[in-house]
């Protein structure tokens, strides 16, 4: 029998959606041992979150975070919100003893997320960070056969995210989905938006990475703040690109932008081993492209894996063999292995401990494009 688990979400934003609707889904198809109850949204607009509310069937309204955390019947806390908000939220979530779901990066930077990681280790509460392309099928399973050591020694892993939505000079900066170019609000631009999502898969698939040297540029240099009506210095980064090396030994390079027209969300990686390679592609997510070395020389070539049997990660609990899911998915995956793990006690990764190293590697970067030099990863 499943244990009903009450769940309290801040943010009603596109993050607040892909997090309800996982937990909507999560019961019908995995049969959690607990069983998420949406008991309340809490948005700073309160029409906003009644709508939210009446679209996902929370069964009620907070306009005041921490009001919501002084809730006895609330016992996981989600933090969908701005990342300037993250490191507030989440202390104070742990020192209520809540579990917490926290969306990506972990926070502005390296101090806050120390704080955070000593308060949930503190408290001892469950908590996990939202990189949601973890548990993309084709992500885990490229995973399990470098964990069986299909590849042999990695030599080289490549990755990129491409967008293209920032290249008119006419938006803003600020406000809602419009706060990841407002520096206050953010951070950073596309390191702790787009590139901390390839650290963390990179982390997570081939180790930890011991130093890096990248650089940034910020195409647009000022744009009007959507809530000052002022126009104001862009201190975010527009682009960014940085080779790194990791403990391991292999290379990398890593490249993302908000000005690559045509790119939408094109996150790609490869990895080559010296046996074997593999490539992924956010666009085509539930495939996995795999070369062998080994394979006889004759049909030996890049094989297109579509990742739907039901002996590939997760999918035993969706369809039939060959059809398919998408990105939503990665979120029910998310808070299936979270609700599986807390009922036993157990922990599950990115946790903000892990979502910490991410935030290193990303604060290095910021470092060494500031210095034009090689950095240590912390
Ligand atoms: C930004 O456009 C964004 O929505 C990120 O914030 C998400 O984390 C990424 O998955 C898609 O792009």
């Amino acid at each position: 029998m499943s244990k009903p688990l009450n769940v309290g979400l801040i943010g009603c934003g596109f993050m607040g959606r892909t997090h309800s609707n996982a937990y909507r889904k999560v019961y019908n198809f995995f049969r959690t041992p607990l069983r998420p109850v949406l008991k309340a949204i809490c948005d700073v607009n309160a029409d906003k979150a009644k709508t939210f509310a009446d679209t996902w069937g929370y069964e009620s309204v907070e306009t005041d975070w921490r009001k919501l955390l002084d809730r006895k019947d609330i016992e996981l806390v989600d933090i969908c919100v701005p990342n300037n908000m993250h490191k507030e939220i989440a202390i104070a979530a742990a020192k209520a003893g809540k579990m917490i779901i926290c969306e990506k990066p972990l926070a502005l930077n390296v101090a806050e997320g120390q704080e955070m990681v000593a308060a949930v280790e503190k408290a001892g509460v469950p908590n996990l960070v939202s990189f949601n392309y973890r548990r993309v099928p084709a992500v885990t399973l490229a995973k399990n056969l470098i964990d069986q050591g299909r590849l042999g020694r990695i030599f080289h892993y490549r990755a990129v995210f491409l967008q293209d939505w920032t290249i008119s000079a006419d938006l803003p900066q600020g406000g809602d989905a419009l706060w990841r170019l407002d520096v206050k609000a953010a951070g950073s631009g596309v390191t702790g938006d787009l590139l901390a999502h390839c650290i963390d898969t990179a982390i997570w698939l081939n180790g930890p990475i011991k130093s890096v040297t990248a650089m940034t540029e910020t195409f647009i240099k000022e744009r009007k703040h959507t809530q000052t009506g002022k126009v104001e210095a862009v201190g975010i980064d527009d682009a960014c690109a940085f080779l790194a090396r990791f403990a391991n030994g292999s290379l990398a390079v890593f490249e993302s932008t908000r000005y690559a027209r045509g790119h939408k969300a094109l996150y790609t990686f490869e990895i080559n081993g010296e046996k074997a390679s593999i490539a992924w592609d956010l666009h085509d997510l539930h495939r996995l492209s795999y070369f062998d070395h080994r394979d006889d020389s004759l049909v030996r070539g890049w094989r297109s894996i579509h990742v739907t049997d039901g002996d590939m990660p997760y999918m035993n609990k969706w369809w039939v063999p060959g059809l398919q899911i998408g990105y939503e998915h990665s979120f029910v995956h998310q808070a299936a292995d979270f609700l599986e793990a807390v009922a036993k006690g157990q922990t599950v990764g990115p946790t903000f401990r892990d979502a910490l190293d991410t935030q290193k590697v990303c604060e290095a970067v910021l470092e060494s494009a500031r210095k034009g030099t090689w950095v240590d990863v912390a």
